[in-house]
């Protein structure tokens, strides 16, 4: 009788066992110290506010890496209210930005918001040539640590 105890706490012991093992290979945990150790990106963020470069405000952004500027300027645009915008969504494309920091674009004048990826923090006394201005919009820009972009509300010259 003893015996025959054992025999079924052992196979109920496997077939825990067996379940438990299961399980986890099925589905993996995600707790909160994974998410802690996400890689993560901090950026650095800076607008231009005007063509001549008198004005300008910066902000370092970290957020997983591979987030998108749109997403990046939102969160900056959540800390501090000068870096709000708003934009108009194209498809295929995303979103253009025509007002920043409460600056409209200017159409009469041919002043619009331009970004930039620089390799060195933006410097108004040596401004970035068009060679750094991004190929893409900002639904299309993802950002790795140590990336520093710059919105700059400058004159374009239309050839
Ligand atoms: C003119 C133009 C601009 C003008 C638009 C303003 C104006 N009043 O004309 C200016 C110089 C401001 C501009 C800016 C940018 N542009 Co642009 N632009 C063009 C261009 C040469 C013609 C667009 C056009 O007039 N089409 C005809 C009209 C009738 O159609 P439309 O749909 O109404 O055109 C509008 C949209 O294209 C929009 N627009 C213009 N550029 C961009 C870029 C993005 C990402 C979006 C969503 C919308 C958008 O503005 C146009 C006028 O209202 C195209 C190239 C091309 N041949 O298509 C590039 C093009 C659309 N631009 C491009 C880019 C990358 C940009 C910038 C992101 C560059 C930068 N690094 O700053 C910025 C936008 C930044 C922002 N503020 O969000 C790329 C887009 C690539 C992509 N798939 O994402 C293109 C295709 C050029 C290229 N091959 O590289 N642009």
């Amino acid at each position: 009788m003893q015996v025959l105890c054992m025999h079924v706490k052992m196979k109920s012991f496997l077939l825990i066992f067996f379940v438990v093992t299961l399980f986890q290979f099925v589905v993996p945990t995600y707790t909160a110290a994974d998410k802690a150790e996400e890689p993560s990106a901090t950026i650095s963020y800076t607008l231009w506010l005007n063509p001549d470069i008198t004005k300008q405000e910066s902000l370092n952004i970290t957020a997983p890496n591979g987030t998108s500027f749109y997403e990046v300027m939102q969160l900056a645009a959540s800390l501090n209210p000068n870096f709000a915008f708003q934009a108009r969504e194209y498809p295929g494309m995303g979103h253009y930005i025509f007002k920043l920091a409460g600056q409209e674009e200017d159409l009469v004048n041919n002043i619009y918001w331009m970004i930039f990826k620089l390799t060195d923090l933006p410097d108004p006394t040596n401004p970035p040539s068009d060679d750094f201005l991004t190929p893409v919009g900002v639904d299309s820009i993802f950002i790795n640590d140590k990336d520093i972009y710059l919105f700059w509300y400058k004159y374009v010259i239309f050839e």
